[in-house]
């Protein structure tokens, strides 16, 4: 039944940020998602035989072909035992916990996470390693060198039975193991938090709302909140995941989760708002009137983690990846505890992490996790904010309010130049690269740059050296400006521009933040010159 299928090298299966991600009619190419299976189970330390693995997927389009195709060929290649989330669903954090919970050998996750779904949109595929965590770069660079050579690939002669029954069932001597998505998953979340404030709080004319977007937390929410919690039914919007996620971005931001934003900015708002992504690891937290900033989110979850049952003897330091603005890094400090800058990317937290230097992370691209699994974890993010709120008995804009009072204000936005042609954005880094040793020093739009550099890290833990991971020019003034481009996007390059002007504590924090970045928009242009390079004279969106 084992067959060996001939087949040739693609050039573009190196890995980006998150795993590979690509268009689904590039996936569709014979032997494509074949190449970068085998190449991945050629890779692994020790091969792939006789080893256990976590396989589902945030079931966009194309997530049951690809899942029949991974388990043909994990059997073809000798492996013992697949645990796959009944009809090929997890979320990316419960897939971090099967991990780690079953102690098996690592897991394939199908996913482009906040990336449009169908036909015509993206489709992704990930690795990760035994602690839950994405791989590490030694083993995607390895998985990219394996893609360039690879002359054939092992498969199966077979079909795959159905994955919709809970069981067990063998496939060519391989134990392919069905598991419910969601219990394991819910449980370890009402092991951290304590769901019975949080059904006070619910039950107290607390009003919520959470919009799953059509994606993969929809199960999980229903469970979670509305079964365990007992939110009335209607708290969670669109909760049945959908191939094409109705055509929407599956991206929990302002931009993308626009009605819910109105609602919470509307006449009669609830009290609490939140949304997930595609693959639930991101997460939108609004309270009545406010939206809280990703990178506050973090800096306000580190502050008030204790108050929650898992963190309630503190948090042993926090990791920022590092065009995240520095909001948390005020909180370590007056804490005393250790506060780490990575790379963009949620792998890079994963040593800190394991060698308990840290307890939450998070980035400003709406990911925010702890050390309970080695994903960020959208609905963790969503119920520690729950957890806070029913223990503080204050409305989110006061907490909010409060925090900046005393840290201070870090204004922070996003500026995205979406499908921008390769080469214009290369020119555009390639020209900023150049001039770096020449900014020091120099007065732009009345603010004295201080340093400005192309980021490199030195991972304390292993020592491993990731260079050229974004420019940074920072400001006398506290200000920082950030430029790099995306790992994500699956069209064109997409240029990130990233603002952040501190306002300490006793400033004015009131401003409205596009307002108070104005002088750094008209810097950034002025350093990089945008609308030369890209043609470009706004981003395409901002967040
Ligand atoms: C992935 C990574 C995150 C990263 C984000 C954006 O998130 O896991 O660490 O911050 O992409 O990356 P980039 O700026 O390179 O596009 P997700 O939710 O897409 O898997």
């Amino acid at each position: 039944m084992i067959k060996t299928v001939f087949t040739t090298p693609f050039n573009d299966q190196k890995p980006g940020t998150s795993g590979l991600r690509k268009k689904v009619k590039i996936f569709e190419q014979p032997n494509y998602l074949e190449n970068f299976v085998q190449s991945l189970l050629d890779s692994l330390e020790g091969g792939a035989a006789g080893k256990t693995f976590i396989l589902g997927g945030d079931g966009r389009y194309y997530n049951r072909q690809a899942i029949a195709t991974v388990l043909k060929m994990a059997a073809a290649n000798g492996v013992a035992k697949v645990i796959v989330g009944q009809g090929g669903i997890l979320s990316t954090p419960a897939a971090s916990n099967l991990i780690r919970k079953r102690k098996v050998d690592g897991g394939i996750v199908l996913s482009a996470s906040h990336n449009p779904g169908g036909p015509n949109y993206d489709f992704g595929i990930k690795f990760n390693v035994g602690n839950g965590g994405p791989a590490p770069e030694k083993l995607t660079n390895a998985v990219y060198a394996r893609s360039r050579e690879i002359a054939e690939y092992k498969t199966l002669d077979a079909d795959v039975p159905s994955l919709a029954i809970l069981g067990t069932f063998d496939l060519a001597g391989m134990t392919v193991e069905i598991v419910d998505p969601v219990s394991d998953y819910a449980q370890l979340m009402e092991e951290l938090f304590d769901f019975s404030a949080i059904r006070d709080l619910l039950g107290s004319g607390f009003r919520m709302r959470f919009d799953a977007m059509s994606a993969v937390t929809g199960p999980y929410a229903l469970e979670i909140f509305e079964k365990r919690l007992g939110a009335p039914a209607g708290t969670v919007l669109n909760s049945k995941p959908l191939e094409d996620f109705g055509g929407h971005h599956p991206d929990p931001n302002i931009v993308h989760a626009k009605k819910l934003y109105e609602e919470l900015m509307g006449s009669g708002a609830p009290d609490f708002g939140a949304a997930s992504d595609g693959d639930g690891d991101r997460n939108l937290i609004l309270g009545r009137g406010i939206f809280v900033n990703p990178s506050d989110s973090l800096a306000i979850l580190a502050a008030n983690a204790h108050l929650a049952p898992a963190y309630k003897n503190g948090i042993a330091g926090i990791a920022r990846s590092m065009p995240t603005s520095r909001a948390a890094d005020r909180v370590a400090e007056k804490r005393g505890i250790g506060m780490y800058e990575t790379p963009t990317g949620w792998k890079f937290f994963g040593n800190l992490l394991d060698a308990g230097k840290v307890t939450i992370c998070g980035e400003e691209s709406a990911g925010t996790g702890s050390d309970h699994v080695r994903e960020k974890d959208g609905l963790w993010a969503i119920l520690l904010w729950l957890n806070i709120l029913a223990v503080r008995k204050e409305s989110v804009a006061d907490i909010v309010n409060a925090h900046w009072a005393e840290f201070g204000r870090n204004y922070y936005a996003r500026y995205d130049y979406e499908e921008v042609e390769q080469a214009r954005a290369d020119a555009l880094m390639t020209e900023l690269r150049a001039k770096l040793s020449t900014l020091k020093g120099q007065a732009i739009e009345g603010e004295m740059v201080s340093d400005a550099d192309d980021f490199a890290y030195h991972d304390p833990i292993d020592g491993s050296v990731s260079e050229n991971q974004g420019i940074r020019v920072l400001f006398e003034s506290g200000s920082r400006i950030v430029f790099r481009l995306s790992g994500t996007g699956t069209s064109g390059a997409t240029l990130r521009v990233y603002l952040e002007r501190y306002e300490p504590a006793g400033g004015n924090h009131r401003q409205e933040t596009q307002a108070a970045l104005v002088k750094l928009v008209h810097a950034a242009e002025e350093i990089a010159g945008i609308a030369r390079h890209t043609g470009r004279d706004a981003p395409s969106v901002i967040t």
